[in-house]
């Protein structure tokens, strides 16, 4: 095929996977997944990945791998839906690449360049994972994780990193102003920045880590009140979510996007992450807080909230679905994207009525097998026209 039959062909396709239009499928009464991933690689577009001079790159080659799109923080901003999302190359580092759509679901395209995000310190080799938070200060914080090679690994050592809470606003998404890594003891690449100030300070829901990957002495998702964002420091962190022996967060668990306020609560995302023998699983949970407190958990159903099914199983870091974005919409409609395997994002819709139904209505994990037989005996004994 001639060069411009196949840029031809490239383009048709490309443009045919954008306006493709979305629709959700009937799930299990707390959220509907939609059928097609809102992005993927094959959304980059052309310009990103190939040299389209036919004197330079004659055959049409790729010459800049995209090979994952994933873990977006989301929002939405003048009326337009818009992912920041971790873009992977074929290099394996991760950058950052605004995404907008009309509704949400549908027809998500790429901005024409990836976020160039000044770096603070010594730079990163790699960033990921970024929370958005519409601060009430004003400023649209974007939060993510900072990788960069452990300073001590010892000789022949290529893996060990360091991670570390990097921080930057915008009020555009094209310029950003970079603030100092978030300092703190421990490893820290899941803090999200609480929305509202909390006793005239900032709030931060962290995730202390001994390690890169292992939680270690890190017992679950913190939260802290830091006086400034440029230059935070976590001095006292409470946990306010623990993981816990045998149930779906037991070696880790890490706050989503920022949580929703509801009149009920504080609704929260999470990611909570067990062992087994293929490896670590990965799935979604949702727990509340108390309005006047968020920090004060006041609800939190057993189990996951979503778990990978089908395709999203598959990908380059197996039974993973991790979700750092969702958009509350003022219709109460509530956009919770989500990716899998570390491959493509998805999004899934619910509402808050629904959602907080849900949290207050599940029964919470009883942490042994007995007390989960006698909840869905319960529940059996309802549907049975018995008073329980
Ligand atoms: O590979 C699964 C996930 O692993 C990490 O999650 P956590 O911070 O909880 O360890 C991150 O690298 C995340 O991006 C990735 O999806």
């Amino acid at each position: 095929m001639n060069f411009e039959d196949r840029l031809s062909r490239l383009r048709k396709e490309h443009r045919e996977l954008i306006e493709r239009r979305n629709y959700s499928v009937e799930g299990n009464g707390v959220f509907e997944r939609y059928a097609y991933p809102v992005l993927t690689a094959a959304h980059a577009p052309l310009s990103w990945r190939y040299d389209l001079d036919p004197v330079t790159n004659p055959f049409l080659m790729e010459r800049f791998g995209i090979h994952a799109v994933m873990n977006a923080g989301a929002i939405k901003w003048n009326g337009r839906y818009l992912l920041v999302a971790r873009v992977e190359g074929a290099d394996r580092k991760s950058f950052f690449a605004v995404a907008e759509s009309p509704d949400g679901v549908s027809g998500f395209r790429f901005w024409d360049r990836p976020v160039v995000m000044p770096e603070y310190g010594e730079p990163a080799t790699n960033i990921y994972d970024m929370r958005l938070t519409a601060h009430e200060d004003g400023w649209i914080y974007g939060l993510f994780c900072v990788e960069r090679k452990d300073p001590d690994a010892k000789p022949g050592d290529c893996s060990s990193a360091v991670a570390a809470a990097g921080v930057a606003r915008t009020h555009d998404f094209v310029h950003w102003e970079r603030l100092p890594d978030i300092v703190s003891a421990s490893q820290q690449r899941n803090v999200v920045l609480h929305p509202e100030f909390v006793d005239g300070k900032y709030a931060l829901y962290t995730r202390p880590q001994d390690g890169f990957i292992e939680a270690g002495s890190g017992a679950g998702i913190g939260w802290t009140l830091v006086d400034t964002m440029d230059g935070a420091v976590i001095r006292d962190e409470k946990i306010l979510n623990e993981r816990f022996y045998h149930t779906i967060k037991e070696s880790k668990n890490g706050e989503g996007p920022h949580p929703i306020k509801t009149p009920a609560g504080w609704l929260h995302l999470a990611h909570g992450v067990r062992g087994c023998a293929s490896g670590l699983r990965y799935v979604l949970y949702l727990y509340m807080t108390a309005l006047d407190d968020p920090s004060r958990v006041i609800a939190e159903p057993g189990g996951f909230f979503m778990a990978p099914e089908g395709g999203e199983y598959v990908g380059d870091v197996m039974n993973v679905l991790f979700s750092n974005g969702w958009i509350a919409d003022e219709d109460g409609r509530v956009l919770i994207y989500y990716a899998s395997s570390d491959t493509r994002l998805h999004v899934a819709e619910s509402s808050i009525d629904r959602l907080v139904d849900y949290c207050l209505n599940t029964a919470p994990d009883g942490y042994r097998t007995g007390l989960s037989v006698e909840t869905l005996n319960r529940l059996i004994d309802k549907n049975n026209g018995k008073t329980v």
